[in-house]
């Protein structure tokens, strides 16, 4: 985006196309990204704004300002335990982004319990038990096939029984356009909701940051199946883009709760709108 600016020497009509066209590049869908470049001429014009640089400053500014409203934090609910459902469709992210807000939790001085009900993939169970280990929390698995709602109830049984304080379950990777996989989400849901006689406190969808504009349609699909709580945008490391970002709290305004930037345990970050802005236009 700087690029973009730093080539042009006024601000005019071409450079705002040009900034436009950098923005849909960047994953920003075409009407967000439109409504910006106006309201950037219009604030250029009243502010009296001719150096490029003045108008990247000004984009920056209406980037955190759209994304401030989404900033929240994760409700740890008053009650014990609280309960994560980590949602999304294949190789988002969720499963590292749970051994993360496990670690973080877990360091804390929490007491964390992973629950690994992505009983579909083979080696899911596998995987996430040997984050638990490198994390020191503890796992509630069955057998690959089981399930996933009963392992829901037993992971729930079994944080009252030994105490823990955060549960954060595991869930298969799944296509947002199939009904019936939403529905065993339903299901699990409901199952949490029975055994904690309240809302789930975060149902959380993994977006991979990288996967443009396809990422609306999912976060829109899985908000109608399941009212999700929030975002975890995973992967923002791995792209110079992350406009879809944008578009998702401007169409959807959900909230934006964690986002992943890297593959390390460490790798977990609040959203905060002033970072995202600051990073979009480096
Ligand atoms: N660069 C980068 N890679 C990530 C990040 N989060 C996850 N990954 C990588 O993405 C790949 C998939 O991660 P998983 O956590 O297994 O994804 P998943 O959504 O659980 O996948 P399924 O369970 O198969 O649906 C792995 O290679 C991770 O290391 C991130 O924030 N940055
Ligand atoms: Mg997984």
């Amino acid at each position: 985006m700087g690029a973009v600016l730093a080539a042009r020497a006024v601000v005019n009509d071409e450079l705002l196309d040009e900034l436009e066209a950098a923005l849909i590049q960047a994953d920003v869908s075409v009407p967000v990204a439109e409504g910006m470049v106006e309201r950037l001429r219009e604030a250029a014009e009243s502010h009296h704004i001719t150096e490029p640089s003045g108008l990247l400053e000004l984009l920056a500014q209406h980037v955190e300002e759209m994304l401030e409203p989404c900033e929240a934090p994760l409700s740890t609910g008053e009650q014990t335990p609280t309960v994560f459902l980590m949602l999304g469709v294949n190789g988002v992210g969720k499963t590292t982004c749970i051994a993360k807000i496990a670690h973080w939790y877990q360091s804390a001085g929490n007491k964390v319990l992973l629950v690994a009900a992505d009983t579909f993939r083979a080696a899911a169970a596998e995987q996430l038990s040997v984050w638990a280990e490198r994390v020191g929390c503890d796992i509630v698995q069955q057998q690959h096939g089981s399930d996933p709602a009963a392992v829901v109830y037993d992971g729930l049984e079994a944080a009252r029984a030994r105490g823990h304080n955060l549960v954060i379950i595991d869930t298969a990777g799944r296509l947002h356009t199939k009904r019936n996989l939403m529905e065993e989400l339903r299901k699990m849901d409901r199952v949490i909701q029975g055994q904690l006689g309240r809302a789930t406190d975060e149902r959380l969808l993994v977006i991979d940051a990288t996967t443009g504009q396809n990422a609306i349609r999912q976060a829109e699909q899985f908000n109608e199946a399941l009212d999700i709580t929030g975002l975890m945008i995973a992967k923002l490391d791995g792209t110079a883009k992350g406009g879809v970002v944008l578009s998702i709290s401007q169409q959807l305004g959900l909230p934006i709760k964690l986002i992943g930037v890297g593959e390390r345990l460490e790798d977990l970050r609040l959203f905060s709108a002033r970072d995202f802005a600051g990073q979009m236009f480096d």
